[in-house]
């Protein structure tokens, strides 16, 4: 797994998360320059952050890649679904 994430942004939530998880999902840290590179564009033609790329799953909105990382790392998952709390929808 691969988390791409920029500083002062939104995807900052995603590393609250990994880091609650005590999860090492492999974190890459863009800036504006990089966010924009033909590399980067290749997986996500948006040049947005957050990403998250499990195997050949790739994930670019937010609301997303919060989901998929509470429901790979349950144990300590802020997500009542992904604990068992309550029954997924
Ligand atoms: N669809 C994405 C959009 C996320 C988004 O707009 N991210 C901003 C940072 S908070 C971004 O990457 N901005 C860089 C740019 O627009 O150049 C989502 O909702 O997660």
């Amino acid at each position: 797994m691969k988390l791409f994430h920029m500083r002062d942004a939104c995807s900052f939530a995603d590393l609250i998360v990994v880091e609650w998880a005590g999860a090492d999902p492999g974190v890459t840290t863009l800036d504006l320059k990089s966010l924009n590179s033909p590399e980067y564009l290749a997986i996500d033609p948006g040049g947005t952050v957050p990403l998250l790329v499990d195997g050949t799953f790739v994930v670019s909105e937010n609301i997303e890649t919060l989901g998929y990382l509470a429901e790979t790392f349950p144990a300590r998952s802020s997500s009542a679904t992904a604990r068992g709390v309550l029954a997924p929808r």
